[in-house]
């Protein structure tokens, strides 16, 4: 796995609260949110990368999830289509902010759709997750700019989880921590799989980062398993990202 150098993330706007949901966890407090985010970023800075860190947008509530609007490999970006309407204009900040490192842009077009939080990158292969806001137009879409590039691609459609990314991470090494509907998925079989339970599913957001691995705090089965296969962990309180549907994936692009 190749080490980041650089990551983008951008503040929660005020308007965070009132953006987009699924869970039932209650309402988001701003305070606590930009607080969260703030020990998110510097928790990636002690991973040794230089963050760039965007301005809130009142705008787009769910803008701070950065992930989604982009694909990121270490040769070219894709500027993703988002899938929700209401987040759709995000990606136009995010290619304005890729430009600085950049030479190289392809675009997901409609009626292709698709969302950054459903793309996983293992080594030189790709999985691109079928979901509510990825579908089958824009996973093809980028599976053939992958392709044209020396990448592998697989589609998978996904059954119960909201991206792709919600439920599995890869870790270097083939490992791969995986959850529900992962677990046993003929797509990872050949990875070694480290199997997150059904009530700690949330967990298997996690990132790794250079030599670390960062994880959501409250989760000290996850924690173990992930220090027993070599790894050195950070946790994070994730609480208010979680309401809105985020993990630790969502909030940055790294590259
Ligand atoms: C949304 O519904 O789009 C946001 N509230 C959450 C996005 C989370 N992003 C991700 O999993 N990559």
């Amino acid at each position: 796995m190749s080490r980041f150098q650089n990551v983008i993330v951008k503040a929660p706007a005020r308007s965070y609260v009132d953006g987009l949901t699924t869970s039932d966890l209650g309402k988001p407090d701003y305070e606590k949110v930009v607080e969260q985010h703030k020990a998110y970023v510097e928790a990636l800075k002690s991973c040794d990368v230089e963050a760039t860190e965007l301005q809130a947008d009142e705008q787009y509530p769910d803008s701070v999830f950065v992930e989604d609007p982009a694909v990121l490999t270490p040769e070219f970006a894709v500027i993703a289509n988002p899938g929700a309407e209401s987040r759709n204009g995000e990606k136009e900040a995010i290619e304005e902010a890729l430009k600085k490192f950049y030479d190289k842009f392809y675009r997901i077009e409609a009626p292709g759709y698709l969302d950054g939080g459903d793309v996983l990158q293992a080594d030189e292969h790709f999985y691109i997750g079928l979901s509510e806001r990825t579908n089958e137009e824009g996973a093809r879409q980028l599976k053939e700019i992958l392709e044209k590039e020396g990448y592998k691609a697989d589609i998978l459609p996904l059954k119960e989880f909201f991206h792709l990314k919600t439920g599995i991470a890869y870790l270097g090494n083939n490992n791969m921590v995986v959850a529900g509907e992962f677990i046993d998925h003929p797509a990872f079989a050949d990875y070694n799989r480290i199997v997150i339970s059904k009530e700690d599913e949330y967990s298997a957001n996690c990132i790794k980062v250079n030599d670390t691995v960062i994880i959501p705090s409250g989760y000290p089965e996850t924690k173990r398993k992930i220090e027993e296969a070599g790894y050195r962990t950070l946790e994070l309180d994730m609480s208010e990202v979680q309401k809105q549907d985020g993990g630790l994936s969502c909030l940055s692009l790294r590259f």
